[in-house]
């Protein structure tokens, strides 16, 4: 048995792909639609991610780097009947529809809470590290995601016998599933058995249940109860939360726009949760102690400015030296009811010692902030050990990895460029080169088959 201390929570952070664009594909995040067609800037946002994996590790975090898809996916464009080389099937699927196009070259990958749910070896039956890529059947550019990110979780996280991997849930709205995004983990030390807290949008095969009206609700419960099952977690260490249905329709898409939580901490709006008073007692239960919990009133913030602030999609992290540290966006200083707020939590005392404020504009501008970026995976000693140690950050793979940012990627890019058949070839040249420097072995399509 290992000592239950000796366990870290790791981040392993999405490195931002060569071709980050904003194409408006995701209907219910408002970030998304309001920047649709604005140039990005693909090398400043992969150095904004890279920055703040650096700052984490040199705090002392356990911090990684999960490579990003290749993209544009041409495989999939040929699945759907566009043919010729590279740059007919490009020319064909613009002609035919810029928005598939678009959705075929999204570097969405980047946002890796959503790559999959993660059970910690702790609280599951088998006791190993369990892994389900999510289907994100929501939204296509999305929903093509899945069966590349399984493979590069398993050239991370490779050694059978400390780690499991489920294929993704069936593609099917019934199982709309987008994995950490609306999972959180409570717990004392990560070493316990600790709590799965799953929060749905819907009850996809219950007619009468509550339902957003306005914008998709994009995790099930059907989901979410199936991943609890195939983990192999103990009933009474899960609780399901139903997101409020209003605030689904104001813009907060997934759980982890409006809640966020670490060890015994939840810091959440007072509207994120129906029945918030039971989903509370619940949590309290399972985790056989009272949480702490930091709850956001409206009257300071609005659900509005939390959608536009990201407030709860920061990072909520113990660091080594024990101080509780909130990692926000700089849109939350910018915003001054969210900075007043946050200045007082801090004096209060109440459960958060220290912030720390990031730029992740290129990111925040298609809806992804901190949290978006990261996923967690409580590591025990021997894991750690097991896994692949090529992805971990340091001072010398974060020189490597913005040396090839300079050496691959584009200052800019406009909605015309994803036509340019250069860009597959950057892209796919430096994938390459990436899975060397990360040791992932040939993760990727165009290196198994050319396509
Ligand atoms: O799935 N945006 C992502 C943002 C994901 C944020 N993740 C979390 N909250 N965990 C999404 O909506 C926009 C792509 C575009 O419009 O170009 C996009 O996919």
């Amino acid at each position: 048995m290992s000592n239950t201390k000796s366990h870290v929570e790791a981040n392993f952070d999405g490195l931002v792909g060569p071709t980050h664009n904003y194409a408006g594909l995701s209907g219910g995040n408002l970030a998304s639609l309001n920047n649709k067609t604005r140039p990005s800037k693909p090398k400043l946002a992969a150095k904004e991610g890279l920055k703040k994996m650096k700052s984490l590790h040199d705090l002392g975090m356990t911090q990684g780097v999960i490579a990003p898809l290749s993209r544009p996916d041409l495989g999939k464009l040929r699945e759907l009947g566009f043919s010729g080389d590279d740059a007919n099937v490009l020319k064909k699927a613009a002609e035919h529809s810029p928005a598939l196009l678009a959705a075929c070259s999204s570097a969405s990958s980047m946002w890796t809470a959503n790559a999959a749910t993660v059970s910690p070896s702790a609280d599951t039956e088998d006791g190993r590290l369990h892994f389900t890529p999510a289907n994100l059947v929501n939204k296509f550019h999305r929903s093509i995601e899945h069966e590349q990110t399984g493979r590069i979780l398993k050239a991370m996280f490779a050694d059978e016998k400390h780690f499991a991997h489920h294929k993704a849930l069936p593609m099917s709205s019934y199982f709309g599933d987008e994995g950490a995004a609306n999972h959180t983990r409570f717990c004392n030390e990560y070493g316990d058995h600790g709590v799965g807290f799953f929060v749905y949008g819907e009850t996809a095969f219950d007619n009468n249940a509550p339902k957003p009206q306005r914008f998709p609700a994009r995790q099930t419960f059907e989901a979410s109860s199936a991943i609890a099952r195939t983990h192999g977690l103990a009933d009474k260490k899960v609780v399901y939360a139903q997101q409020c249905p209003d605030v689904i329709d104001a813009g907060v898409f997934h759980n982890d726009v409006i809640a966020v939580g670490n060890r015994d901490v939840l810091f959440c709006h007072e509207q994120a949760f129906l029945n918030k008073e039971s989903v509370y007692q619940d949590l309290n239960q399972a985790l056989g102690k009272e949480m702490k919990i930091i709850e956001v009133p409206t009257a300071s913030v609005s659900v509005q400015d939390a959608v536009a602030s990201y407030l709860f999609n920061s990072q909520l992290l113990t660091l080594p030296s024990g101080e509780t540290t909130l990692v926000v966006p700089r849109e939350c200083e910018e915003n001054s009811r969210v900075n007043d707020y946050l200045q007082s939590l801090i004096t209060s005392k109440k459960g958060v010692d220290k912030l720390l404020c990031f730029d992740l504009k290129q990111s925040m501008q298609n809806g992804g902030g901190p949290a978006c970026l990261r996923l967690r995976v409580v590591l025990s000693e021997q894991e750690r050990a097991a896994m692949n140690p090529s992805v971990l950050m340091n001072d010398s793979l974060f020189e490597t990895l913005n040396l090839w940012v300079d050496r691959h990627y584009r200052d800019e890019i406009h909605a015309k460029d994803l036509i340019d058949p250069s860009l597959v070839r950057e892209s796919q040249a430096a994938l390459d080169e990436l899975t060397q420097i990360l040791n992932l072995g040939s993760v990727y399509d165009f290196q198994q088959t050319g396509a």
